[in-house]
């Protein structure tokens, strides 16, 4: 049991809140016990049910209404819990009061989500993944409602439902469930250059990865940091993740999708049960307001970044996810985040998108959680103190006693305007002088396309762009329309001659006459390539066993793993135990059917002469084989394993004093803890996307 002062303050304040089950008994919603509830009150043993029973009839309807709306997007997601901790005090740039000094810890819940697909859709598929983090700062709940790409599909927020509508299942037929490879999606896009950017992000493999643990989070937005007396410094924020980033290989995503359909989630939930608390680096790139027009491209226009290179990121802090909720409605399916739920400190930037979103969050909410109370539902109380005069409406939780009004007298003037003596911890809005005309025009600034676009694909190494190619090509290729093809095509001609290039010969289209080079530059932040981070913790490696595998390279094996904080799985024909070849048990953790080389990082297979034959005529063990290897996985194969490669028909020759080759650890004899340890280095490389065969 977790002693009380070791638990967060918010851990604490839902404490009220929970059910307490044990030793109770059965009651009805009005406490009154009921002593059967698996037969209805009937006239006769055979007869009809009768209205009569009141417990019948409350305990199905309310069963009738447990569903609320889903999210209208990002309706499937993952939450947890955790903290918040600064690195140093802000105070010059801000006063938010989270970041006002080293090792303050703020608790948070984190939602992360795909987009398109409804609640009960596969988590791998090809899209954007959300990355929502409330803080329960001491000066009230602040939401940094983010993305794990940086830029966004469209610039102006009246164009959302739009967008929306296009990516979303096709309205009559309601297909396809979490994929953006149909028409109308490409239709929309292929009419809107200032998509192009995003597209570029969509079509990487940042759009499926391996593990929200492993992808970073970005505000997007500008947004605007705000001193106590005033001044302001524009910032964006970035989330990066401890243990790198990882990407999944498309033709893996897909079989995940049916091997694992929670695969994010899971991999989320079962880290956090084990103590692999997840972790993320908050980082700000800080701008001066006089630097506002100081770029080639404008700071409200959310399909631009800022290359780190240009404005480097600077770590303000860390959190770490340490605690699961304990029922996912009541928290992560009714915690509600809003933009516009800032703390002094934090203000916003006049980005359309942005603006646009602060009304459209708390709106969603009304519809989704029922009424304007939503806020007094457990997981989105603020720790700070609520004082109001909101009254009333649907679900109302709090007996207001007193006067309603402001101002007042017979209330004590309460509750009165804060900060009357310039106290700090108040709101205040940022002063902009704003002069314009009223008028329904963009800015000329936010007229450039596709030099970003550029800037992404120039950055890319050599096996990211052909996985970009690959995506384009697939998804263009699921649409039916070919004009819709063609004016993509043609509008990716203006990132890249090669790329348009490329993806209309995947088509059988011809390539844009037109062609040209958005952009020479380059951004060596945005590969992946260079956001690898050290270590194999939490990689998960399968570990094939049979009746007589070699028992000390198999524990050898696990134990280097293990120490190295992989989670090691040992796969068998069958549950249970096998022997080894000096006749030691083995204990299998999972059956080789209800596995699939899609859920691990890695494969090892230990040697031993009878067992490797048992494999080699195995289809389940060959073909989890041969399918880690097509995926650019790690492999150790020790000993006599080497010939299960070739009977899943793989290119490798068997050396005793191998070379490590494209993360194929093979060896036998005494060399087997040198494969471990190339093993161990593969693995922390994640992928080897360029093999032979
Ligand atoms: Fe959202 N978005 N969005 N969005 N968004 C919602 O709010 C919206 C945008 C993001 O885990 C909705 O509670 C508009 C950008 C996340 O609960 C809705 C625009 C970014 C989540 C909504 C955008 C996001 C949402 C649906 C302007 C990244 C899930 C349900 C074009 C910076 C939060 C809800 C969670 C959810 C509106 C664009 C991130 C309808 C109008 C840009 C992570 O209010």
């Amino acid at each position: 049991m977790t002693t009380d002062e070791s638990r967060d303050a918010k851990n604490r304040q839902l404490d009220g809140f929970r059910a307490h089950p044990e030793h109770s008994a059965l009651t009805t919603d009005q406490g009154v016990r009921i002593d059967d509830t698996d037969n209805a009150l009937r006239a006769g043993t055979r007869g009809p049910t009768l209205l009569e029973d009141f417990h019948n009839r409350e305990k199905i309807t309310h069963f009738d209404h447990e569903r609320i709306p889903e999210r209208v997007v990002h309706a499937r997601g993952a939450g947890a819990y955790g903290y918040f901790e600064a690195y140093e005090s802000l105070a010059e740039y801000t006063c938010a009061d989270f970041l006002g000094e080293a090792g303050r810890r703020t608790p948070v819940f984190v939602r992360f989500s795909t987009v398109q697909g409804p609640r009960g859709s596969a988590d791998t598929v090809r899209d954007v993944r959300g990355f929502a983090t409330k803080f329960y700062t001491r000066e009230g709940n602040y939401d940094l409602v983010g993305n794990n790409f940086p830029v966004f599909f469209v610039q102006d927020a009246v164009k959302f439902p739009d967008f929306v509508h296009a990516v979303k299942m096709e309205p009559d037929s309601e297909m396809p469930t979490g994929a953006s490879a149909h028409d109308t999606f490409w239709d929309f896009c292929s009419l809107q250059p200032e998509s192009t950017h995003m597209l570029m992000w969509l079509m990487s493999d940042r759009a499926i990865p391996r593990s929200y643990r492993m992808m970073q989070g970005f505000g997007v937005h500008t947004f605007r940091f705000v001193t106590d007396d005033g001044r302001g410094t524009l910032v964006k924020f970035h989330w990066r993740p401890k243990l790198g980033v990882h990407s999944l290989v498309w033709d893996e995503a897909q079989i995940a999708a049916g091997r694992d359909p929670d695969f994010n989630r899971r991999d989320l939930w079962e880290a956090i049960e084990s103590g692999d608390h997840p972790e993320w680096e908050l980082g700000v790139q800080l701008v001066p307001e006089g630097d506002e027009h100081a770029f080639g491209f404008d700071l409200l226009d959310a399909t631009k970044i800022i290359p780190e290179e240009q404005v480097p990121v600077r770590p303000i802090g860390r959190m770490v996810l340490d605690r699961n909720p304990q029922n996912f409605f009541a928290e992560t399916e009714q915690v509600a985040f809003h933009t516009a739920n800032v703390v002094p400190g934090i203000d916003f930037t006049n980005d359309p998108l942005l603006q646009g979103r602060n009304f459209s969050y708390l709106d969603t909410q009304l519809i989704r959680l029922g009424g304007p109370n939503f806020s007094q539902i457990p997981i989105n109380r603020p720790l700070a103190e609520v004082h109001h005069n909101h009254r009333d409406g649907y679900g109302q939780q709090v007996i207001h006693p007193g006067t309603n009004y402001f101002p007042n007298s017979l209330g004590g003037g309460c509750p009165a305007h804060a900060g009357a003596g310039g106290g700090a911890g108040v709101f205040r809005h940022y002063q902009e002088r704003i002069d314009g005309e009223k008028i329904r025009v963009r800015s000329a600034s936010f007229d450039d396309h596709y030099s970003q676009a550029a800037l992404f694909w120039n950055s890319m190494a050599d096996w990211e762009r052909r996985h970009i190619v690959e995506a384009f090509r697939f998804e263009l290729g699921k649409v039916e329309s070919a004009a819709v093809q063609q004016r993509m095509v043609d509008n990716l001609g203006n990132v890249d001659p090669e790329l348009a290039a490329q993806v209309a010969d995947g088509l059988g289209m011809t390539a844009p006459t037109q062609s040209r080079r958005g952009s020479e530059e380059v951004s060596p932040a945005l590969s992946q390539e260079n956001l690898r981070a050290p270590g194999i913790c939490t990689r998960k490696v399968a570990v094939l066993v049979a009746e007589g595998t070699d028992a000390a390279q198999t524990d050898a094996m696990r134990e280097r793993l293990a120490d190295e904080g992989a989670v090691v799985e040992v796969l068998a024909e069958k549950g249970g135990i096998v022997g080894g070849a000096d006749g030691t048990a083995i204990e299998v953790d999972r059956a080789l059917r209800t596995a699939a080389s899609v859920l691990y990082d890695a494969v090892a297979v230990p040697g031993g002469a009878e067992a490797v034959e048992t494999l080699e005529a195995d289809p389940a063990a060959v073909r989890f084989v041969a399918e880690a290897y097509r995926h650019g996985k790690p492999l150790a194969m020790l000993g006599e394993a080497s010939r299960l490669m070739h009977a899943a028909g793989l290119p490798v020759t068997v050396v005793d004093d191998p070379a490590p080759s494209q993360g194929l650890c093979v060896g036998a004899g005494e060399v087997a803890d040198r494969v471990t340890r190339e093993f161990v280095s593969a693995i922390e490389q994640h992928r080897f996307p360029v093999r032979p065969g």
